[in-house]
């Protein structure tokens, strides 16, 4: 069992974005198509899904890293071995957009993410007053920030599951495979260990 696991092409996805985006509520329901009641974010998740791609059996690592704190000193080290990133944005918070805005922008200026295709996930599309697509693209002026990469704002809701299998699907077709060129290499051990060694509280 755990030798067919470790065959399977892995590939290891960043979930990013402000505390309280939605992150976590999410990744919860893309994996158990299910609303559980978030907690602030210490430390991380991550959730193996499971995919077809190229037709071969995929698992893609979803990782939650926390949007506050003492993890994001630790992001950089995520960064190099990371296909692909996705981007939670709490499109009704208006107040704070521009530091999403912000912190979006840094994030693609990481050397280690050169190139790496970018999901944009405009969430709480539920609520009233939400931003909608063409709106955030715009206040982001994403044209201009992902220029030299894939991108892709998709709609959604994680607390009612709206756009979450798209978004994961969309994910599936740009993120690159190990054995393909540009990919980058399958550590998941390694990382999990480094974060538990280096998350004590
Ligand atoms: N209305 C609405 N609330 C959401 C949505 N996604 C998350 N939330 C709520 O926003 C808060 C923060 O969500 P959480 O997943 O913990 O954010 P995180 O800090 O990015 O992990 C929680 O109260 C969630 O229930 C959404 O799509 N719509
Ligand atoms: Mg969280």
């Amino acid at each position: 069992m755990g030798h067919l696991v470790s065959k399977q092409p892995q590939v290891q996805v960043l979930l990013l974005g402000l505390d309280n985006a939605g992150k976590s509520t999410f990744l919860y329901k893309l994996k158990h198509n299910a609303c559980v009641t978030t907690v602030p974010t210490i430390g991380f998740n991550v959730e193996m899904l499971d995919a077809r791609k190229s037709r071969k059996n995929i698992a893609i690592n979803l990782w939650d890293v926390g949007g506050q704190g003492m993890m994001r000193q630790h992001w950089q080290d995520f960064h190099q071995n990371t296909a692909a990133v996705m981007f939670v944005v709490d499109s009704a918070d208006n107040k704070r957009l521009d530091e999403a805005r912000k912190e979006l922008e840094n994030t693609l200026q990481s050397d280690q993410l050169l190139g790496r295709p970018l999901i944009l996930l405009a969430n709480k599309q539920d609520v009233s007053g939400a931003l909608t697509v063409t709106e955030l693209k715009d206040r982001f002026n994403l044209r201009k920030i992902c220029s030299g990469r894939d991108w892709f704002v998709q709609p959604c809701s994680a607390s009612t599951g709206f756009g979450v299998e798209e978004a994961f699907r969309r994910l599936v077709q740009m993120v690159k495979l190990p054995s393909e060129a540009g990919a980058v290499k399958d550590n998941i051990k390694e990382t999990v260990h480094y974060l538990r060694s280096n998350n004590k509280h």
